[in-house]
């Protein structure tokens, strides 16, 4: 009895060992791997906080998507303000998700006063439940910054 007891200890210990191994040798790096492959980056802007910024060359490139808490489905404001030299065209937002082709998603800004510029579009719901996506911001004839954040579904 206290043999079997004993049996059945070690193996749920060599059970929970072996998750637990799984859990951080293969899992975890395996995820990071897979999206590392895939060109996915972390997360790296906080949209429902607040404007995020990217510098491109001699510029700071500044992304605001409104209303807040940014949701998929809903009418969006993306607002991108660019310090510097006024821009000889006007910018555009490529949205899509990392690692996935989610289909063209463009969003065309205007100038609204100043450095800022504006357009609208809608982050549609992605059916695998995913809530990351990036948006591509194109200076043209100058380059194209990324911003990396999670809506609300
Ligand atoms: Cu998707």
């Amino acid at each position: 009895m206290s043999d079997r007891l004993s049996t059945s200890g070690r193996g749920l210990a060599a059970l929970l060992t072996a998750s637990l191994f799984l859990f951080i040798f293969n899992v975890y790096p395996c995820r990071a791997i897979a999206a590392a492959a895939r060109g996915e980056r972390l997360v790296d802007c906080d949209i429902q906080q607040g404007p995020c910024a990217r510098p491109l060359a001699e510029r700071v490139v500044t992304l605001d998507i409104l209303p807040k808490p940014v949701r998929a489905m809903r009418d969006l404001t993306f607002r991108v303000s660019v310090s510097g030299r006024r821009l000889t065209s006007n910018p555009y937002i490529d949205l899509g998700m990392p690692g996935m082709n989610m289909g063209p998603n463009r969003v065309d800004l205007k100038p609204v006063g100043g450095d800022t510029y504006e357009g609208r579009g809608v982050i549609v719901r992605c059916p695998s439940g995913r809530r990351t996506w990036k948006a591509t911001v194109t200076l043209p004839d100058e380059g194209t910054v990324e911003f990396v954040f999670d809506v609300i579904y």
